[in-house]
């Protein structure tokens, strides 16, 4: 039932692919209308064209801000062919139809991302574009709209096997992706426009997503699940490259993002090598380099990451801060491993790996910068929770000793990297650091002190299964995400071994729990600022 395309109109910033898919609509005998650039490309490759301005007896203006904005050009898209006073109209002021409308828009989004001035960018806001959008798709019970070059063959082929012809079914979903189309560009102009007015929290809030990957599952079977790309550019999973191994999985998506956000705490320059493995969320391992102990190397520094709790680590995601290289994949390869991230991998690392067929590898190209400011967005029922991604550490101008003794000068470093891990585990978070590794992670308990307890016990057990007779907590620093708001959580540290504590303050009971610090001997800092990660 559906007649076939007679007259499109083509417009396009993109011209990839038109000349070849003008060449066919023409060989079908489609007669085709044309804006100023896009018309000259059309010529210039022999393929009859006319101009929307010759069409219209309206001649383009205002640099090209008026080129389609005419009722001719409306009329001829929004006009119900089957509806008596529509063709009336037509035939009474001489407007043709136009069965098929070609148009991808001005680029807004590339022109802002490459940086432009603030009127270049509004110049590339496209106007004329997202209305013959809007209608055809409105009409697309008439018309076919194709807003995305990767659209042109389906059509064609729907055209040659239908007698020139389009599907209802295709016109359909033709329509919902220009839709997408015009609401992710209004998104983006919207977005653009709040951050110009300083509004980065704006009364109405317009996300546009891009599905990247329809995921086999959720974070179970039975729940079915997509992962889309905003457009940020960020490095991290989003926009890391797969080198191998299968499809990500939705709780692979999750937790190779918590375990490259954790290691790009470390700058190399500053740091040197730093791995964290995450098992659901939470880091189950992580270590920096600590020349100190003889810990120089990646491979050395992967081992120390294993090391705090090898059995968690199984099935784990592995995030390193610098170049994955051939003995550190030598050893990861030793156990099973879901997803490695890092900035790069060389041809010694990627060799090995290639034999764990299952095995992801994602390379970002750089860390992602943990000072940059962002956006972070989860749901709840019925809405959206927003707000700044925590890119900070600590409050420089608050932090302050505050027991008799004063931390020695190793145990500054473990204090430092303790509560950085801190920030990155799910609370509440207690993390047990000794020479730059994680010797024990409480994590994600509903009370301080039984993360507390947790911690040490996994450092016992992570001692015994290397054999050690004491457990790793002795002499260890700790770091918890937030005050302690009584005394028993320090004091089981305390017990634990440990030697020194760095955590926020401000509870109603610091006097207390300075007084318990000071009593077993304990350095301790307060940092002024708090790390809550739920
Ligand atoms: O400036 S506009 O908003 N005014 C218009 O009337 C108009 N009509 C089409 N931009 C308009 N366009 C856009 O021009 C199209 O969406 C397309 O992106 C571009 C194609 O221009 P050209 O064919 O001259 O390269």
């Amino acid at each position: 039932v559906s007649a076939p395309i007679r007259r499109a109109l083509i417009s396009v910033s993109d011209k990839q692919g038109l000349v070849e898919f003008a060449r066919s609509l023409a060989s079908m005998g489609v007669e085709i209308l044309s804006t100023g650039g896009s018309a000259r490309a059309l010529q210039e490759a022999g393929i009859p064209v006319r101009e929307v301005a010759d069409h219209t007896g309206f001649p383009e203006m205002m640099d090209g801000r008026v080129k389609t904005l005419h009722p001719t050009v409306h009329g001829g898209i929004l006009a119900l062919r089957d509806n008596d006073e529509h063709r009336r109209a037509m035939s009474e002021h001489s407007i043709g139809a136009i069965d098929l409308v070609v148009v991808n828009l001005y680029p807004f989004e590339a022109t802002v991302a490459a940086g432009a001035d603030f009127a270049t960018c509004i110049e590339n806001i496209d106007i004329g574009g997202p209305a013959m959008i809007r209608s055809a798709a409105k009409n697309h019970a008439f018309v076919t709209v194709i807003v995305d070059p990767s659209d042109y063959a389906p059509v064609l082929e729907e055209m040659a096997t239908g007698k020139g012809a389009t599907s209802p079914a295709l016109r359909r979903r033709l329509a919902a992706r220009a839709y997408a189309r015009t609401g992710a560009y209004d998104a983006a102009i919207s977005g653009w426009f709040a951050a110009q007015a300083g509004d980065d929290l704006p009364e109405r809030l317009v996300i546009a997503g891009e599905r990247r990957q329809l995921l086999r599952y959720g974070e179970n079977p039975h729940q079915t699940a997509a992962f889309y790309g905003i457009a940020e550019t960020r490095p991290g999973v989003a926009t890391a490259r797969q080198i191998q191994g299968k499809e990500l999985s939705y709780n692979n998506i999750n937790d190779t993002d918590a375990a490259f956000e954790l290691v790009s705490e470390f700058d190399p320059e500053a740091h040197g090598p730093a791995v964290a493995i995450i098992k659901h969320a939470n880091p189950c391992g992580v270590a920096r380099a600590e020349p100190a102990v003889g810990r120089t190397s990646l491979a050395d520094v992967y081992r120390a990451a294993l090391s705090c709790d090898p059995v968690s680590a199984f099935g784990g995601i592995i995030a390193l801060n610098q170049t994955l290289d051939g003995e550190t994949a030598t050893e990861i390869a030793k156990i099973f491993t879901e997803v490695i991230i890092a900035p790069d991998a060389d041809e010694a690392a990627r060799k090995i790996l290639a034999s764990k067929k299952n095995l992801r590898l994602l390379l970002t190209g750089s860390l992602a910068d943990p000072k940059a400011v962002g956006r972070t967005v989860r749901s709840v029922a019925g809405g959206l929770l927003v707000q700044d991604r925590d890119n900070r550490i600590g409050d420089d101008t608050a932090r302050r000793v505050v027991s008799k003794r004063a931390p020695e000068a190793q145990e500054e470093r473990d204090l430092d990297f303790a509560f950085t891990v801190a920030k990155h585990v799910k609370s509440n978070a207690i993390v047990y650091v000794r020479n730059g590794m994680t010797v024990g992670v409480g994590a994600g308990q509903m009370s301080r002190v039984d993360s507390a307890r947790i911690a040490a016990r996994k450092a016992a057990d992570a001692a015994e299964a290397a054999g050690d007779a004491e457990p790793w907590t002795k002499g260890s620093v700790v770091a918890s995400d937030a005050f302690f708001p009584f005394a028993d959580g320090l004091l089981t540290a305390a017990e634990a071994g440990a030697r020194a504590v760095i955590q926020p303050g401000g509870s109603v009971r610091d006097d207390e729990v300075i007084a318990a610090a000071d009593e077993a001997g304990l350095a301790m800092i307060l940092t002024g600022m708090r790390h809550f990660r739920h």
